[in-house]
């Protein structure tokens, strides 16, 4: 079974930083090693061991590595927990054949060294990085061409540094654009006209989807890993403003909507929320946009605060902090998209934030790193409208009643838990205008279990689910053929899912009727490499889910 992210294979990716850009601290305590053994150990700590335990090793998901520490566990200590690993989710780098002996021991050494710092990224570097390439003024009035864009898919090409814009209604591929590495997301503009992508190495491009053919229109770089982007939703602020989130550096960073201009710029370094001590690297997490306040709600991992970051007076920011619970990683609205439920997956707990009051509802218990992505809302025959998150650490589908008006002795509860596939789920999804509940599990072990979906119908739960086998349906040959991320069309009668396969091998997006959960279309195309995350365009501007 897994019982960690990082066993799952989901945490530790590569950092996005670019090793040579590190500043070598001067330290003669640690161990000898020579400047290229030095070199070498710092790409494969930002390559392999950053993405856990954190860019200056403070520990995130992974324990700290600080040299306080390092050196008093000395080189064999560290030589074995990097060769065999720990039940606790260290990789067992050495036995799996990784790394060799001699590489492992440089490592070790390495870690007794001070930690060498990627640089700062501030106001200079993102007007330097800044490029807007076609002004507002210069961009077609109307809608250029007849294809409907609220169907519109925004496609994550993760490996091959691009993202799709596929047609909904006639399944075609409108355009691919070369973009930022790994796109994580695509967030559109409120007025659906813009979209919005955030590359692993933390650039922004902004895409203009009235354009024939879409076009990117500006750039930027607004730090040097990144994972998340927003737009600014509330009344009167449609398109007026963006926000991106980095991992490094901890900071996040407000622009201007039509041109990626940025405006502000707050770091989130600060104290943690439970032992209040200070984390030089607290990442920020996913981000969205309040619609009863001219808000963004902001997550910040290790600190385990919740910001929320008035944009009213973009000269005088003000921020409500809200405590929460560590390693807050991603979340979303419930129905009526006052309340948002959010991941704290190390923690195993679920913060319930009313952006309407601006507290802290609820911390719920949920078991075994919760990963909702944004959830999915459903009607519960017994218990009324309830948010659901599914996990990696375990097969539980966690249902929460969300609704305190009419549903109070459930409100903030879990009131079920269904029982999937296995772990190893990392995204649930269903729709208004659906009867069913759609379950991934793109990270579990079993290749069976990995390459099809579970889905429950929605007015008898306890009957359990259906398996669809997607991959199968792809018929694509050799791979790992992932599974994932269920995404609906606008109209709430399709469900999207990438067969998610190596950079060399043929990947697809199978497209399955919603009611009669037969195949409906297969997008298969030498240019889809490796989808992952698949954007509504509809779906995400108003947070159907
Ligand atoms: Fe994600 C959302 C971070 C690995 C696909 N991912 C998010 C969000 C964060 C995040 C903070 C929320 C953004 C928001 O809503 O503003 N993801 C991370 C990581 O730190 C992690 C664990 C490791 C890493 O180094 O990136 C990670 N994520 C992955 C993957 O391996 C996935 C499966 C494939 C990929 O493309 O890299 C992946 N993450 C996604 C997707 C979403 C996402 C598809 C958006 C889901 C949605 O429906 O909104």
């Amino acid at each position: 079974p897994i019982t960690t992210a990082e066993e799952a294979g989901y945490q530790g990716a590569p950092s996005g930083i670019n090793p040579e850009d590190a500043v070598q601290m001067i330290d003669s305590e640690g161990p000898a090693m020579s400047k290229d053994e030095f070199a070498f150990a710092t790409k494969i700590y930002f390559e392999r061991c950053a993405g856990c335990h954190g860019v200056l090793r403070k520990g995130a998901t992974g324990k700290p590595l600080t040299t306080d520490i390092t050196r008093e566990k000395g080189t064999d200590y560290l030589k074995t927990l990097i060769t065999y690993g720990s039940p606790a989710g260290m990789p067992n780098w050495g036995t799996s054949g990784d790394f060799t002996a001699d590489e492992i021991d440089t490592l070790a050494r390495f870690l007794q060294h001070e930690p060498p710092a990627p640089p700062e990224w501030g106001m200079k570097e993102m007007m330097d990085s800044w490029k807007v390439y076609v002004k507002p003024e210069d961009r077609p009035k109307t809608k250029q061409h007849n294809r409907d864009v609220d169907n519109f898919f925004s496609v994550t090409l993760r490996d091959s540094g691009e993202m799709a814009l596929i047609d909904g209604d006639t399944k075609e591929i409108v355009t691919i654009l070369k973009t930022g590495y790994a796109v994580h997301i695509t967030r559109p503009s409120a007025s659906g006209r813009y979209a919005y992508t955030i590359g692993r190495d933390a650039k922004i491009d902004m895409i203009d989807m009235y354009m024939d053919p879409p076009e990117i229109v500006a750039t930027i770089k607004i730090g040097l890993e990144a994972r998340s982007v927003e737009t600014s939703k509330y009344k009167g602020y449609e398109d007026k403003y963006a926000i991106a989130g980095a991992y490094w550096p901890p900071q996040f960073t407000i622009m201007e909507g039509d041109t990626l201009e940025p405006k502000r710029i707050v770091s989130t370094r600060g104290m943690t929320v439970d032992t209040q001590e200070y984390h030089p690297e607290p990442r920020v997490a996913a981000i969205v946009a309040s619609h009863l306040h001219p808000e963004f709600i902001v997550n910040v991992k290790e600190t385990g605060k919740i910001l929320l970051v008035n944009y009213s007076d973009i000269e005088s920011l003000s921020i409500t902090t809200i405590d929460a619970a560590r390693f807050l990683h991603d979340g979303g609205w419930d129905s009526t998209k006052r309340y948002f439920l959010t991941a704290a997956n190390q923690s195993d707990k679920i913060a319930v934030v009313d952006s309407k009051e601006r507290k802290l509802t609820a911390l719920i218990d949920a078991e075994k790193i919760p990963h909702p992505g944004r959830g999915a809302n459903i009607i519960d025959p017994e218990y009324g409208p309830v948010w659901i998150t599914s996990s990696l650490g375990n097969d539980n589908i966690t249902f929460i009643a969300t609704d305190p008006v009419n549903h109070k002795e459930h409100a903030w509860k879990v009131v079920r838990t269904l029982h999937g596939q296995g772990g190893g789920s990392l995204f649930v999804k269903s729709h208004p205008e659906s009867k069913n509940l759609w379950v991934d599990s793109p990270l579990n072990p079993s290749e069976a279990i990995s390459q099809s979906v579970a889905v429950y119908d929605i007015e008898d739960l306890e009957a359990g689910f259906v398996v669809l086998p997607i991959a199968e349906w792809a018929d694509l040959g050799e791979g790992a053929k992932r599974v994932v991320q269920p995404e609906y069309n606008k109209q709430g009668d399709e469900v999207w899912f990438s067969v998610w396969n190596g950079k060399d091998q043929k990947s697809a997006i199978v497209i399955v009727d919603d009611k009669t959960r037969k195949l409906k279309h297969v997008i298969k195309d030498k240019r889809i490499i490796t989808p992952t995350g698949k954007f509504n365009i509809y779906n995400t501007v108003e947070d159907v889910y």
